[in-house]
């Protein structure tokens, strides 16, 4: 087992999943506190924001015990034998939180535009190939993993553009509190969705840094892209009634 003991996240990775996953455990019953403050018809984005944060726990707590990975062959095209040949723990867990978070966030933002229910399915559904493609890309031992890369990236496209363009003007278009609750959590995750894909090339797609460095970065990403997220969301709803988005 000497190969794999390696390739492990150290005690300083696994500290950090475990601060990740309080503040995903804190941000949850603030939200559902929060919840608890509103009429039961007026929960809807307090409920999908709290289900996020939840989910993103369970997530934390599995990396914080090291647990939820496989190791995966490293550098398959590299030279140099002794890399070449390097494992590369695979957390695998992530896709999971993010194959349900990622819909709920879309859902956040695409109800606050008031969008229509296809147009939601079916942004939610290339949000699915997005997440696949990144999965199976990142468990193959093959550079093929960077044409998997190249079809997530192509439904990120897609995705951005609704959200920069079709979403945001008809969130626009419901009224000037909804416009800017739209505006600022819209750009917030247009700009750090697009980090994702980085991070995932210097991990596991192209092995350049360290299983810890990747607990900071996808970690840094996931607490702004969730917790703080949610609560500009949250905080952008405080005048509108959610049945004025046909809610
Ligand atoms: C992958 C790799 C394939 C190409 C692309 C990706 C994008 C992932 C994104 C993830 C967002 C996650 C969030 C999690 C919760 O907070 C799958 C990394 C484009 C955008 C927001």
């Amino acid at each position: 087992n000497g190969a794999s003991a390696d390739i492990h996240i150290t005690t300083h990775g696994s500290d950090w999943y475990w601060a990740v996953c309080a503040v995903m455990i804190c941000a949850t019953f603030a939200f559902m506190g929060l919840a608890h403050t509103k009429p039961r018809q007026q929960r809807i984005f307090h409920y999908i924001t709290a289900s996020i944060t939840l989910v993103a726990s369970v997530a934390y707590f599995s990396m914080g015990s090291n647990l939820g990975w496989t190791p995966i062959g490293a550098n398959p095209q590299r030279s140099n034998p002794l890399v070449r040949g390097m494992y590369r723990e695979i957390f695998y867990v992530r896709y999971i939180d993010w194959v349900i978070t990622t819909p709920l966030l879309l859902m956040d933002l695409l109800l606050t535009a008031a969008m229509p229910w296809p147009t939601i399915l079916y942004v939610i559904l290339i949000d699915e190939v997005m997440i696949i493609t990144g999965l199976v890309g990142a468990l193959v031992y093959s550079n093929y993993k960077w044409a998997y890369f190249v079809f997530g990236c192509m439904a990120l496209f897609y995705i951005v553009y609704v959200l920069a363009w079709e979403a945001r003007k008809h969130a626009n278009a419901m009224g000037k509190d909804v416009g800017k609750a739209f505006l600022i959590c819209g750009s917030l995750t247009t700009f750090l969705w697009m980090l994702y894909p980085i991070a995932w090339g210097l991990c596991e797609g192209g092995n350049v840094i360290s299983t810890d460095s990747e607990a900071v970065f996808y970690g840094i990403l996931d607490l702004l892209a969730k917790p703080v997220f949610g609560a500009l969301l949250i905080w952008g709803h405080k005048g509108i009634d959610p049945a004025r988005l046909g809610l």
